[in-house]
Parts: C-alpha cells; structure tokens; sequence
C-alpha cells in the first residue's frame, strides 16, 4: 500500500527591505559660535558652505535641524565624531541620532 506524503510548503518571503535610515540631528545652544558650527558641518558631513550654513542657521532658529540620513552605524559615528569636535574646542555643541519612521 503507498501513502501520499505532502511535502510541507514553504512560502519564501522576498527579502527586499532595506535597512532603516537614520537622521543625525543638530541641536542648537546658546554658546558655540556660529561660525564653528558651520565648519563642524562641512568638515564632517561633505556639504558646501552654503548647505552648512543654511543646517546652522535653521537650528539656531528652531532649536533643532535634520542634518541627513545614513545607515545606523554611519550616522551614530558621525554623530559622535561632531559632537567630540565641539568638545575638543570647549564648546557644548551637539549632535544626536534617530531613526527615521
Ligand atoms: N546659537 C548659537 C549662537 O548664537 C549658534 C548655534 C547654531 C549653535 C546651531 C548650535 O546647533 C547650533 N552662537
């Protein structure tokens, strides 16, 4: 006698998603000038002046500003790697990551 068996089905799930973005977010204070802000930017984030001091400008004014959106690991880097060069020069100046919805 022959028994059917049925093999068990397996739905293979196509793994498209891509890897959540995160913002490195800059926060504004009252004592780093705004001038070494705008160096901090351009040196660490490959952005012309002007994109810079419009990213300074715009947290001076609202308190915060999206710089741009990396991988995790890229944006806490850059995140931690401004913030330390505030720090070095004395300055509170900070930069934060989340990610984004
Ligand atoms: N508010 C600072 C000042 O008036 C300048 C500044 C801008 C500091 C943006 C931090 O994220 C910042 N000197």
């Amino acid at each position: 006698m022959s028994e059917t068996v049925t093999p068990p089905v397996t739905k293979l799930r196509p793994k498209t998603e891509r890897p959540k973005l995160h913002k490195v977010i800059l926060v504004n204070d009252d004592f780093t000038p705004r001038e070494f802000v705008t160096a901090v930017l351009k040196a660490e984030f490959r952005i012309t002046g002007d994109q810079a001091y419009q990213i300074m400008i715009t947290a001076h004014r609202k308190g915060v500003c999206v710089v741009a959106v990396f991988t995790k690991d890229v944006a806490e880097t850059k995140a931690t790697r401004a913030t330390d060069a505030g720090k070095r020069a004395g300055y509170p100046l900070l930069f934060t990551t989340e990610p984004e919805e």
